[in-house]
C-alpha cells in the first residue's frame, strides 16, 4: 500500500521521494486502513438511525493526527516494522506533519479530547466545525523578545486526512430583508453561499468505530454575483466570488473580545446553518422518522437529536433552529420552541464577563435580520411568560433577565439566550459551575436552576499517556495491566505499589531520559544549553493576565536577585510557552518582558549554571506532547475564580507532575484526589478574594513585602528593557506601575504565599528522590476521575441519552 501511494499518489519513485512524501504516502495508507471502519460506522449509523449527538464547536485544537491514528488502530509495531525495512523511521516522518491547529487553546483542545472519547465509547456523535484555511497564528519572537504573528499556512502541503464532500454541500444564506408574504414571514433577497463539508475521521482506540468532525468550507456558489455574469463583468465576478469564499480562511484569534466583527459573526452562522441542515435532514428522512410521525417528521427530531453547544460560539444554533422549524417546516411556534429547546444543551466555558458574546442589534439586523426577529419574540415570550409568573410585573427584574440588553449599546447576549432557550446549561469544573449559579446567572436560577449541572473536563489518556509518554505507559502496563487507557480508574492500582522502591526508581530513571531528551531538542531547536539535572518548571497555555505568568516571572526574578545576593536557590529551568491574542497589547508585554528576563538572567555568568528561564516559542499541541515526559513540575496559577477548568493541569498530572496551583478551576478536584501532600496549593482563595477587594491596597502590600519591592524596583530600572525598543522598555515599567496601582488579578496579595511554596518545592524535589517519585505515582494514581471518557460518559448520562456500542467490532 505504502508503496502504491509513494507511485500513483505521490507519483514518484522510491529513491527520489522526499521525507514529505513518505509521510503523505504514509498518512494516505494510515487512512485507507481506517476507511473499512469508517465506512462501516457510518453505514450503521444510516441504518440503526440511532439518537444521535451533535457537537457544534467553532474550533477544533486536533494537533497532529499520523501518531494518534497508528495508536488508536494498534498498528505502531507492525507499521514501525515496515517502515524499518525500507529505511525509514517512523519518528522522523511523524515530523513532516502539520498541527491542525484550528483552535486558540482549552475549549478547541477539550473539543477534540471529547471527539476521541466519543469514538472510543463507540457513542454516535459528530462533531461539526469550520475548516479554517489558517489556524492559530505561528508565534515567532523578534530581536525585541516580542511576539511577531505570521499565518498559520497549515494546509500548504495538503491534508491526507480530510475527505471533500462536495456533494453534500448546503446553503447558507445571509442579509436580505424580512417580508410578510399571506401572513408568513419571508425571508427575501438574501445573499447565499454553499457549505461544502470536508470530513476527518476520528478513530475510537482499538474498536470498530470511526467516527467523522465534518468541518465546513465556504464556497461561492453559481447564482452568487449571477447578475455580473450576465453583465459580462466577469473578472470582478470571479474576484466577488473569492471575496465570499475568504469566509473561511482564518481562526479568529482572539480568545475574548470578538465583539462587532461581521466576519466572525458570519462564520458563526455558516457552521450553525449548515450543520442544522443536515442534522434535521438526517432525522426527518431517516426510515424511522416516516415510520414513527404521526403529526410531521420534524417532532421525531426532538427524540433523535441533541446538540451541544460548544460556548456560545454556535448559539445562533437556536434561532436557527426555530427559522427551520417555523419557516421551512411550517410549524406553530409552541411546536417548534419545543423542540429547540428539548434539543440544544449549553456548555459554558468562561467566568469572565467580558469573554461573554454579546451581538449588536444593528450588526444583527444586517446580517441575520429573520434571527434577530426569532431572537426578540423568544424574549418577549419569555419576560412575558416565566418571568411575569415568578416576578410580577418587576422591571428591574424584567431587565435584568432579558437576552437583549440596552446599555451601553443594544446587544444579543447570546450567554442568556442559551440559558433561556437549552434544556441543559453546564460548567466544566465544579467551582466554575458553582460560580455559574451563584455568580454569572445567579438572577436565572429561580427559574432554571434544574437545568445547571457540572461536568469536569478530561483529557484523553490515549493521546496525552499511551502515545506521549510510552516508556512511562510501559510501566505502567507493567504493573497494572493493559486495560488503563480504556479504563482510566484502574490507575488506582498504583497506589498499592507506592513502597516499591524499584518503580519509583524506574519512575526517576524514565524522567531523567526524558529531560535529556528534551533538553537535547531545546539546545537544537533554539540553541539554548539546559542541563538535564536540574528542576523542569514548566507553564505552557495560553498568555493571559488572569493566568498569572507574571507572577511567576516575578518568583524567577526573585529567584535572580537571591542568587546574585550569594543566597542559595536549588537549580531550576523555568519554561513559559503560550501564545497572546495579536490584540492584547498587556499579554504581548508579559511575552516581551518574559524574553528580556530570560536574556540578562541566561546570559548572567553568576546565576546561569543555576537558574534558566526559557520562553517556548510556538506552543502547540505538538510541544506539548514533546515536554510532557520531561515535566517536574506544572504550574495553574490563576486567580482563583478565574480559570473555568484548565486541562494541561490534567495532562501533567496523568504524566506524574506535581502541580503548583490555586484553589482554582479543575485544580481543586485534582487537590482533593491527590491530597495535600502532593499538590502545592497557595494563594487566596475566591471568598478570600471577594472579601479582600472591598479594602485592597497593593502599592501598600508591595512597601510590605521587601522581596517584591526589589522585583519591580529591578523592572523599573530599566536593567530588563529590550535594546533598542523603547517602547517595549516603557511597557515594561506600565507593567510594574500597574501592579503597585490597581493589580487586577491579586500578584502582588499572592506573591508571597507563592515564592514560599515554590521555595517548599525545590526543597522537597531536591531533599529525596524516592519521596519526589512517590508525588509523581500519586499524581499518576489520582489520574482516572480526568479521562476525557468519564466527562462523556457524564454527559451521557444526565444530558445526551445516547446508546453506546453500536458499531459491530470488524477486527
Ligand atoms: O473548558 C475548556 C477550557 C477551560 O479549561 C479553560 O479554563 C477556559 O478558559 C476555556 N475557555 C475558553 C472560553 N473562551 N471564550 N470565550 O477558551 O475553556
Amino acid at each position: 500500500m505504502f508503496n502504491r501511494h509513494i507511485h500513483l499518489s505521490m507519483g514518484k519513485v522510491l529513491p527520489i521521494a522526499s521525507k514529505t512524501d513518505f509521510f503523505l504516502a504514509l498518512a494516505m495508507t494510515v487512512r485507507d486502513s481506517l476507511m473499512e471502519s469508517w465506512l462501516k460506522t457510518s453505514v450503521t449509523y444510516a441504518e440503526v438511525d440511532p439518537r444521535r449527538g451533535y457537537y457544534l464547536s467553532m474550533e477544533y485544537l486536533m494537533g497532529r493526527t499520523l501518531h494518534n491514528a497508528i495508536g488508536n488502530l494498534g498498528l505502531n509495531k507492525e507499521i514501525q516494522e515496515a517502515l524499518h525495512q525500507l529505511g525509514l523511521r517512523m519518528e522522523a516522518l511523524r515530523e513532516c506533519e502539520r498541527d491542525a491547529g484550528l483552535g486558540n487553546g482549552g475549549l478547541g483542545r477539550l473539543a477534540a479530547c471529547l471527539m476521541d472519547s466519543c469514538a472510543t465509547m463507540q457513542m454516535p456523535v459528530t462533531g461539526y466545525g469550520l475548516r479554517y484555511e489558517y489556524g492559530i497564528f505561528q508565534q515567532e519572537i523578534n530581536e525585541h523578545g516580542a511576539q511577531v504573528e505570521l499565518p498559520d499556512d497549515w494546509l500548504a502541503k495538503g491534508n491526507p486526512w480530510e475527505i471533500h464532500r462536495p456533494d453534500f454541500l448546503q446553503q447558507v444564506q445571509f442579509y436580505g430583508r424580512v417580508e410578510v408574504h399571506g401572513g408568513r414571514r419571508v425571508w427575501v433577497d438574501t445573499q447565499t453561499l454553499d457549505a461544502v463539508p470536508y470530513d476527518v475521521p476520528v478513530p475510537g482506540y482499538h474498536n470498530a468505530t470511526i467516527n467523522t468532525v465534518r468541518l465546513w468550507a465556504a464556497q461561492s456558489n453559481c447564482k452568487f454575483q449571477f447578475d455580473q455574469f450576465q453583465a459580462g463583468n466577469y473578472i470582478e465576478a470571479v474576484l466577488k466570488r473569492n471575496q465570499a469564499e475568504s469566509l473561511c480562511r482564518c481562526l479568529y484569534p482572539n480568545d475574548a473580545l470578538m465583539r462587532g466583527k461581521e466576519l466572525r459573526l458570519k462564520q458563526e452562522y455558516l457552521l450553525v446553518s449548515a450543520s442544522l441542515q443536515v442534522t434535521l435532514f438526517l432525522a426527518t428522512k431517516a426510515p424511522h422518522a416516516s415510520a414513527s410521525a404521526s403529526s410531521g417528521h420534524s417532532l421525531y427530531v426532538a427524540s433523535q437529536v441533541v446538540i451541544q453547544l460548544n460556548d456560545t460560539h454556535p448559539a445562533l444554533a437556536v434561532p436557527e433552529l426555530m427559522r427551520l422549524l417555523l419557516d421551512t417546516e411550517d410549524m406553530p411556534w409552541d411546536q417548534a420552541w419545543a423542540i429547540t429547546q428539548k434539543c440544544c444543551a449549553y456548555t459554558n466555558h468562561t467566568l469572565l464577563p467580558e469573554a461573554l458574546e454579546r451581538w449588536s442589534v444593528e450588526l444583527l439586523h444586517h446580517v441575520l435580520p429573520r434571527h434577530l426577529e426569532i431572537i426578540y419574540e423568544i424574549n418577549q415570550r419569555f419576560l412575558d411568560g416565566p418571568v411575569r409568573k415568578k416576578f410580577g410585573a418587576d422591571d428591574h427584574k424584567r431587565r435584568e433577565l432579558s437576552i437583549v440588553e440596552e446599555q451601553p449599546e443594544r446587544v444579543v447576549n447570546m450567554a442568556k439566550l442559551c440559558v433561556v432557550a437549552c434544556f441543559a446549561v453546564n460548567g466544566v469544573a465544579a467551582i466554575h459551575s458553582r460560580l455559574l449559579k451563584s455568580d454569572t446567572f445567579a438572577a436565572y436560577m429561580p427559574l432554571f436552576e434544574s437545568k445547571f449541572t457540572n461536568k469536569t473536563n478530561g483529557v484523553t489518556p490515549r493521546r496525552w499517556l499511551l502515545h506521549a509518554n510510552p516508556d512511562l505507559s510501559d510501566l505502567i502496563s507493567k504493573h497494572i495491566g493493559t486495560e488503563w487507557p480504556t479504563h482510566l480508574d484502574q490507575l488506582e492500582k498504583l497506589n498499592e505499589f507506592v513502597e516499591d522502591e524499584a518503580l519509583l526508581r524506574e519512575l526517576l530513571a524514565i524522567k531523567r531520559r526524558a529531560k535529556k531528551s528534551f533538553a537535547a531538542f531545546i539546545r537544537g531547536k533554539w540553541g539554548i544549553d539546559i542541563h538535564h539535572g536540574h528542576l523542569f518548571d514548566f507553564q505552557v497555555k495560553r498568555i493571559h493576565e488572569y493566568k498569572r505568568q507574571l507572577l511567576n516571572l516575578l518568583h524567577v526574578i526573585h529567584l535572580y536577585l537571591t542568587i546574585k545576593d550569594g543566597g542559595f536557590v536549588a537549580k531550576r529551568v523555568v519554561f513559559i510557552g503560550g501564545k497572546a491574542a495579536p490584540g492584547y497589547a498587556r499579554a504581548k508585554t508579559i511575552i516581551q518582558l518574559i524574553n528580556n528576563v530570560a536574556r540578562v538572567i541566561n546570559a548572567d555568568p553568576d546565576t546561569n549554571d543555576v537558574l534558566k528561564l526559557v520562553f517556548l516559542r510556538n506552543y502547540d499541541v505538538t510541544l506539548t506532547e514533546k515536554l510532557l515526559p520531561a515535566a517536574d513540575l506544572c504550574q495553574q496559577i490563576s486567580t482563583a475564580g478565574k480559570e473555568a477548568s484548565g486541562t494541561s493541569n490534567m495532562k501533567f498530572q496523568l504524566n506524574g507532575v506535581p502541580i503548583v496551583g490555586t484553589i482554582d478551576g479543575a485544580n481543586v478536584e485534582i487537590l482533593d484526589r491527590v491530597g495535600e501532600d502532593a499538590f502545592f496549593r497557595f494563594g487566596h482563595t475566591v471568598e478570600e478574594l471577594q472579601e479582600l477587594r472591598h479594602s485592597y491596597n497593593p502599592a501598600q502590600l508591595v512597601e510590605e513585602q521587601p522581596t517584591l519591592r526589589r522585583v519591580l524596583r529591578l523592572i523599573e530600572s530599566g536593567t530588563f528593557h529590550p535594546p533598542g525598543d523603547e517602547a517595549g522598555g516603557q511597557a515594561f515599567e506600565d507593567l510594574a506601575r500597574d501592579l503597585r496601582e490597581r493589580d487586577e488579578y491579586f500578584l502582588v496579595a499572592d506573591f508571597e504565599s507563592y515564592c514560599a511554596t515554590q521555595a517548599r518545592v525545590a526543597q522537597l524535589h531536591g531533599a529525596d528522590p524516592l519521596k519526589w517519585a512517590r508525588l509523581m505515582l500519586r499524581n499518576i494514581a489520582c489520574g482516572g476521575f480526568f479521562s476525557s471518557d468519564r466527562t462523556i460518559r457524564d454527559y451521557n448520562k444526565d444530558i445526551w441519552h445516547l446508546p453506546t456500542n453500536i458499531v459491530p467490532r470488524v477486527r
